[in-house]
């Protein structure tokens, strides 16, 4: 009989359905060592969470998160919350022996991941941080190629994360939903809650960031605060863009924006190597676009590639060829990887660790887009 592995939830906004809704498929469509059980969920408004709880099947709901951390039947601790409060419940959590699934990005910024960092390696307990779109089964193809040595030397590495939610100046600031527009909860804007995807996959698919230069913009600078209820300074980056160059000396150019109309997540990457390229979309996550340099001249172009097939990536535990998954799999994907790794005893990345790489990047953009190196062009 497989064995139970409780999670205990912490925050139950937009990430929370998508991780319990992966807990509760993982045991359909893949055998492994563990099934998670949806023990228990906290959060702060007693309505909202029970509701919450019964809509997902949580078996009991807690109003303070140190509730979940002390109880005895909680296997793993599962944070989603705003970004300011990971480091406290993660810290927590290690100390009280918990696994740990934390929400990206890992933290505020460096050196409270350092600390995170610190705790989970001292408690040694299991850790992952959900930078979901490793997982989608063309993406972890993108890095099986690469892997192979498929594409030569890589020349140049390009990724946009792209939306148009923050455009009204009428949108406040703050409280549900929207702590993703106050610093104080999110720590940046568009740099660690979208550029930190597409730097953990360019991390994971063409190794180490050497040197970035960025420039930020925030486009309205004030907005009226939901907790405090005044106008207050917008502290956040609404786009930012930036340049880098990689440990393999292939240069890297980024950008992400909240004020692109019309593209509501449109997460891209493409990498040029010396032997091919290929090309990733967000909207259409299930097509790898593959260019490869060697084959026969008449026929050489973009292949799309429709990643259904069994022996593509994660596939063989879905549908039957041809049949596409999407964007709720990729968390599924995730809760699989961490039950394997859990069950053989091995980390499941992107750790904690893997991730503070990420936030190490993301500060030296912000720091870079600061100090605003840029020449003028006029
Ligand atoms: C922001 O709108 C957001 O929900 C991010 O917080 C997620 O991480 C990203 O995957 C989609 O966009």
């Amino acid at each position: 009989m497989m064995k139970q592995l409780n999670i205990g939830m912490v925050g139950y906004g937009f990430m929370g359905r998508t991780h319990s809704n992966a807990y509760r498929k993982v045991s359909n469509f893949f055998d492994l060592p563990y099934v998670p059980v949806l023990k228990a969920v906290s959060g702060r408004s007693a309505e909202g969470v029970r509701k919450f709880a019964d809509q997902w099947g949580y078996e009991s709901v807690e109003s303070d998160w140190r509730k979940i951390i002390d109880r005895k039947d909680i296997d793993a601790v599962d944070i989603c919350t705003p970004n300011n409060l990971h480091k406290e419940i993660a810290i927590a959590a290690a100390q009280a022996g918990k696994m740990i699934l934390c929400e990206k990005p890992l933290s505020m910024d460096t050196a409270e991941g350092e600390e995170m960092v610190a705790a989970v390696e001292k408690a040694g307990v299991p850790n992952t941080v959900w930078y979901n779109y490793r997982r989608a089964p063309a993406v972890t193809m993108a890095k099986l190629l690469i892997d192979q040595g498929r594409l030569g030397r890589v020349f140049h590495y390009r990724a946009n994360f792209l939306q148009d939610w923050t455009i009204s100046a009428d949108l406040p600031q703050g409280g549900t939903g929207l702590w993703r527009l106050d610093a104080a909860a999110a720590g940046s804007g568009v740099t660690g809650d979208l550029l930190a995807h597409c730097i953990d996959t360019a991390l994971w698919l063409n190794g180490s960031i050497k040197t970035v230069n960025a420039t930020t913009e925030t486009f309205i600078k004030e907005r009226k605060h939901t907790v405090t209820g005044k106008m207050e300074p917008v502290t956040i980056d609404d786009a930012c863009s930036f340049f880098c160059r990689f440990g393999n000396g292939s240069l890297g150019l980024f950008e992400s924006t909240r004020y692109a109309r019309g593209h509501k997540a449109l997460y891209t990457l493409e990498v040029n190597g010396e032997k091919a390229s290929l090309k990733w979309d967000l909207h259409d996550l299930h097509r790898l676009q593959w260019f490869d340099h060697a084959d026969e001249g008449m026929l050489r172009g973009w292949r799309s590639i429709h990643v259904s097939d069994g022996d593509q990536p994660y596939m063989k535990h879905w549908w039957v060829p041809g049949l596409q998954i999407g964007y709720e799999h990729t968390f599924v994907h995730q809760v699989a990887d961490f039950l394997q790794a859990v069950g053989d005893g091995k980390p499941c990345p992107p750790t904690f660790r893997d991730a503070l790489e990420t936030q190490r990047v993301c500060d030296a953009v912000l720091s870079s887009a600061k100090a605003d190196g840029c020449a003028k062009a006029v």
